[in-house]
């Protein structure tokens, strides 16, 4: 039996969702944000030394990093189904938007919500300067990369119906919380219709429903 090892609101719920999608029976251990740092509770560095979420075990195997999480669990389990073959066009593809979510769509997600706290949350006598400073660095780094990303998975699904090619691929998957976040917090909205309508297809899949009701809740950080 696999184990999750699952934060609220958070990545690991992708990893229900493929789950879901392999029909694979799974246990879920659930662990809560702090509500004052957000950061998840210290029980989860017993899991593995990083202490951040998603995690599963899998017989002798604990493996962290959601990408290497759901490309190994599509090899192990999806026997063809929801990663091209080897070799093909599609599976170059779907290795790029799989490292692509979190090595290149996440980072500016991430400075975009520090920045963000800075500007509203800082001591009030250093909030000036404090705003100042976050939105130059918001102007001059954040915000440009993240419309270039937007524009890029934009006009990609334009060549493609998914990320990967024609057919729906755990790389959807891995893209669904990077797109997520983006509607939430990235500016992305009906000028993106491409991005708008994969939002769509993704949570109309009845896998992502049941993923939802066995994670809980997932109201992602604006
Ligand atoms: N690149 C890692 C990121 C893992 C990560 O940062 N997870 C977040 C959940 S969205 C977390 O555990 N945050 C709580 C914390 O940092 O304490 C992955 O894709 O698995």
């Amino acid at each position: 039996m696999i184990t999750v090892h699952h934060l609220n609101n958070s990545r690991s719920q992708r990893v229900l969702w493929l789950l879901e999608e392999l029909g694979l029976e799974y246990e879920v251990k659930r662990y809560q944000r702090d509500a004052q740092t957000m950061l998840a509770p210290p029980e989860l560095r017993a899991v593995h030394p990083l202490g951040k979420s998603p995690v599963i075990v899998d017989g002798e195997l604990v493996l962290a990093e959601s990408g290497a999480i759901i490309e190994t669990l599509a090899d192990r389990y999806g026997a063809g189904r929801l990663a091209p073959a080897f070799g093909s066009r599609e599976r170059v593809r779907y290795l790029y938007w799989l490292h692509f979510a979190e090595g290149t769509a996440q980072p500016p997600l991430l400075l975009k919500l520090l920045f963000d706290r800075i500007k509203h949350k800082s001591p009030l006598l250093v909030r000036p300067i404090a705003r100042a400073i976050a939105d130059k660095a918001l102007a001059g780094y954040v915000l440009p990369n993240i419309k270039r990303n937007l524009d890029f998975m934009e006009s990609e699904l334009g060549t493609n119906e998914w990320f990967a090619g024609p057919q729906f691929s755990a790389a959807d998957v891995q893209m669904s919380f990077p797109v997520e976040a983006l509607r939430v917090r990235g500016g992305l909205d009906e000028k993106r219709p491409r991005l708008m309508q994969f939002l769509e297809k993704i949570h109309s899949r009845p896998a992502y429903r049941r993923a939802i009701e066995r994670g809980g809740e997932y109201a992602l950080m604006k």
